[in-house]
């Protein structure tokens, strides 16, 4: 395959309702798409990729503005250099084109996406089929913020029951905690219910954890910080509730590390945060060896991002519904054709690559920023 061009489009994208999280309230998303022209013998396609970087660092290092700019100074024109020097390019090459860039996994990803997408078209071949995924839709859980009050909480969780999503997770913090989630278990009764701390605890604060236990929670998502992962054993021993990784799963070995530790006893894929759709298999197919479950973690992605979820949430390993939820949870209008949630499931794309693309009355509309690095 070779590409001949590159662009990174930014687009702004504003959310229809808040989402506050332990680390900062998000009123708009700012995805940076990545468009790759690439032909080969078959003919040229264009594939698309997506950034999970969130404006700022507050989740994770990498934030929009940085991901754009490794990209245009070292990730594309590393991508370049290799295809020059005559080596292949394809999706599993694309990371060791753009290895001796230390860290960056959500901007090397968001290009691994965006060569996948293109490889695939080429080969009329989607990523579902790919991947050998056989069903054709996946359980959709959905991921509530923190609210003023726990009647405002309430009322958006009886939104999201009455539409049928299959899980409810909800977003805690020291202070919103124990209380949200009695009134949520109390109003709704036997939903699948988890929550999610972004790492707002401390190992001194198992106690008040403890108090989350009688709620008979899926899981409770990385209550403690990114590099702790020691710590997250140690809290392990402390909970009957199970622990779930989140932002200290980086990469297949830090997967490894934690489950040989015991420090999660479920983990939370996102391909973004890991490096791409291939990395993210690779700790699916660890996981499973392990039996430990996974489940599809969401970054507020546009219909590309949530396209390719919903299809590697196809995967034997994905025993727990993800946070795959309808595009219009969070967006009145998406860039691609909405992302659909009926009767507690989303669609796997059956179509070639991801199965989706930007509506180009969309793309132009919410296009904030593009850059064209051709080759
Ligand atoms: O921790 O899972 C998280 C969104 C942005 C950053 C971090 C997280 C989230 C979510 C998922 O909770 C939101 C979604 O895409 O459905
Ligand atoms: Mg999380």
């Amino acid at each position: 395959m070779h590409i001949e061009r590159v662009e990174l489009i930014t687009v702004r994208m504003p959310l229809i309702h808040p989402f506050t999280t332990s680390f900062s309230t998000q009123t708009e998303r700012l995805p940076l798409l990545i468009r790759v022209t690439a032909s080969d013998h078959g003919g040229t396609v264009t594939g698309w990729g997506e950034c999970v970087a969130l404006a700022e660092p507050f989740y994770s290092p990498e934030y929009l503005e940085g991901a754009r700019e490794v990209l245009r100074r070292f990730l594309v024109p590393a991508l370049f250099e290799w295809q020059a020097a005559g080596h292949a390019v394809s999706a599993s090459t694309v990371g060791a084109a753009l290895e001796h860039v230390v860290g960056h996994r959500m901007a090397k990803g968001a290009l691994e996406m965006a060569i996948l997408d293109a490889q695939l078209r080429l080969r009329n071949m989607s990523f579902a089929a790919q991947l050998g995924v056989t069903r054709v839709s996946v359980p959709s859980g959905v991921s509530v913020g923190i609210e003023k009050s726990i009647p405002d909480l309430l009322g958006r969780v009886g939104d999201f029951v009455d539409q049928g999503y299959a899980r409810i997770k909800l977003k805690i913090q020291p202070g919103w905690d124990l209380e949200p989630v009695k009134a949520v278990r109390e109003r709704f009764g036997d939903i699948a219910l988890q929550v999610d701390a972004n790492t707002a605890y401390r190992l001194s604060d198992a106690q008040r954890l403890r108090g989350l236990d009688p709620f008979d929670l899926l899981l409770i998502e990385q209550p403690l910080g990114e590099e702790d992962l020691r710590q997250h054993a140690l809290l392990a021993g402390l909970l009957t509730t199970p622990i779930c990784l989140d932002e200290s799963i980086v990469d297949a070995r830090s997967a490894a590390d934690a489950i040989a530790l015991g420090a999660a006893s479920v983990i939370n894929i996102k391909p973004g945060r890991v490096g791409g759709y291939l990395e993210a298999a690779r700790i699916h197919d660890l996981a499973l060896a392990h039996g430990v479950a996974v489940w599809c973690g969401g970054m507020l992605e546009t219909g590309i991002g949530r396209a390719a979820n919903a299809a590697l949430a196809g995967l034997p390993g994905f025993t727990l519904p993800g946070d795959i939820s309808g595009s219009d949870r969070f967006y009145a209008q998406d860039i691609t054709e909405p992302i659909v949630m009926k009767d507690g499931a989303v669609s796997i794309p059956g179509g070639p690559g991801f199965g989706v693309e930007p509506l180009p009355a969309a793309l132009g509309e919410m296009t904030v920023h593009t850059l064209d690095l051709t080759a």
